[in-house]
């Protein structure tokens, strides 16, 4: 037996095999298509773990002529262990069973089975001649029911002729599998032979390390981005011809092309982490974060509600000994400090609500200089989260099986109408965000303020960290 575990996916024709490799290496090339006879040869597709292949998955065509490899295998004479080396020998040159001869290729050099079937459709004789070859080549196996269109009908019927031929059956959907299924997968084919427990559980192990890691790896870049967006402002000198609202205006549209910029980077870096192609990954077509960030609807459907959120600040307030600023609630405010004069005009963020904090900082010889930022609404840091996860959330539930979320019914919806996972938090989680925030906006006079700051940083990490491990696992939001 090779000393790294190999699993042949195998089955008929367009049933979901290359589907299920494609989720299970998380590989968004491999070719899969609506057209039976795409995969045309055996390939194999190893998952690395530190550089190491620690399990190796061959894609491989449909079975063609079933029936007549069941035949030839019943009539065979010979050494029973050298059967499908046999028939690959003799059948090397014929087209009509050069599927077969590809497909039994990984199993004679030792590999387990995968069978893959679509359970959405009813038994057929030549599903029984497959499984029968299959039994008859002796090695481990399992049989995955991918229910292709979700009917799920036929199911039991299928379990109890699969029960027959296979040493373990389960339920798999390919493009539908979450992270926590995929591990499932795996410690079920870790029990399929004795001689695989051992490296199934380095690989087990290891996918829950990763996993684990990528999420602190998001949770860093969470906190990168919260940093610099924090930090973020856009000034000049109002030139004497100029209005200030004007500039301000300008001076906004600035800073919020810069922070749309960074968010897209930031969700970008969340599919590359979880090894999405960026062009492949699509949202739903009516995903509310196709809205822009800055739109009326992102700050309705995201965010907290306004009691929520001053009962976050009055958390962070008590946790941190210090008063609340009521300024930073967000309620009434605009999302951007102003410094520099200007209020007229600028009062339409947000229907209508304007901007009470405004000071002048000073002025420059003969002119006025106005700056737009840093961000001094506690409300956008929740909304920006809320935005976060719900594109994590799609991103880790994307299977690499998937080429379109159309072709997935029940997929990719965006389930609730309020779609604030921060407003399902408790009043101390809530206060703990807080506190991060108003540790990153304000440059407080204490001499202690670095210390606690970087402290509720941690904190705030942390936070994220778990609240990522939570949302991979949970298949609705
Ligand atoms: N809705 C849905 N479609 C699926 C599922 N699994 C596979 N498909 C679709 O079924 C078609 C065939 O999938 P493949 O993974 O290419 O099937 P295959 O068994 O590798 O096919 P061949 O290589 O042609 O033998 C593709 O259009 C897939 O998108 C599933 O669980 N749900
Ligand atoms: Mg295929």
């Amino acid at each position: 037996m090779p000393s790294v575990p190999g699993f042949a996916v195998v089955g008929h024709p367009n049933e979901g095999k290359s589907s299920v490799v494609a989720t299970l290496v998380e590989n968004d090339r491999i070719r899969i298509s609506p057209r039976p006879g795409e995969t045309t040869t055996a390939k194999e597709y190893p998952i690395y773990i530190d550089g190491q292949a620690v399990i190796v998955f061959t894609d491989t065509p449909g079975f063609q002529n079933p029936v007549y490899l069941l035949g030839w295998l019943r009539q065979y004479e010979g050494d029973e262990a050298e059967a499908l080396e046999h028939f690959i020998g003799e059948h090397r040159h014929d087209p009509g069973l050069a599927h077969e001869c590809e497909l039994l290729g990984p199993v004679a050099r030792g590999a387990g089975i995968i069978y893959v079937l679509d359970a959405s459709r009813p038994l057929r004789r030549v599903d029984v001649a497959e499984m029968e070859i299959l039994r008859r080549t002796g090695r481990p196996r399992m049989a995955i029911l991918n229910c292709k269109t979700g009917e799920e009908g036929f199911l039991e019927d299928w379990k109890n002729e699969l029960r027959k031929y296979f040493h373990m059956v389960r339920v798999f959907h390919a493009v539908r599998a979450t992270f926590a299924e995929r591990l499932r997968l795996l410690e079920s084919l870790r029990v399929l032979d004795q001689d695989w427990e051992q490296p199934l559980d380095r690989v087990i192990d290891a996918f829950v390390r990763n996993w684990k890691q990528r999420n602190t790896e998001c949770a860093a870049l969470l906190c990168g981005f919260l940093n610099r967006v924090l930090a973020m402002s856009a000034s000049r000198n109002v030139k004497e011809a100029e209005r200030d609202a004007e500039v301000e205006a300008r001076l906004t549209r600035q800073l919020e092309d810069q922070i749309r910029d960074e968010e897209t980077r930031l969700h970008g870096q969340v599919c590359d982490l979880f090894r999405h192609d960026r062009r492949s990954f699509v949202l739903p077509e009516h995903s509310v974060l196709r809205e822009d960030v800055f739109s009326d609807t992102t700050w309705t459907v995201f965010g907290l509600s306004k009691t929520k959120l001053a009962t976050a600040a009055a958390a962070a307030g008590a946790a941190a000994g210090a008063a609340v600023d009521a300024a930073a609630l967000g309620h009434g405010l605009g999302i951007f400090t102003v410094l520099g004069g200007a209020v007229a005009g600028f009062g339409a963020f947000f229907r209508g609500e304007t901007l009470l904090r405004t000071r002048v900082l000073g002025m420059e010889m003969g002119s006025r200089r106005i700056q737009v930022g840093p961000i001094s609404s506690a409300q956008w840091l929740f909304i920006i989260l809320d935005r976060f996860f719900l594109q994590y959330w799609h991103v880790v539930h994307w299977s690499h099986a998937m080429r379109d979320h159309d072709a997935v019914p029940g997929t990719g919806l965006e389930s609730r109408a309020k779609q604030g996972i921060s407003d399902t938090w408790s009043r101390a989680e809530r206060g703990m965000c807080m506190e991060f925030f108003k540790a990153r906006t304000k440059n407080a006079e204490q001499s202690n303020a670095a210390e606690s700051g970087a402290f509720a940083e941690q904190r705030f990490q942390h936070f994220m960290e778990e609240e990522l491990q939570r949302i991979a696992s949970s298949s609705e939001l």
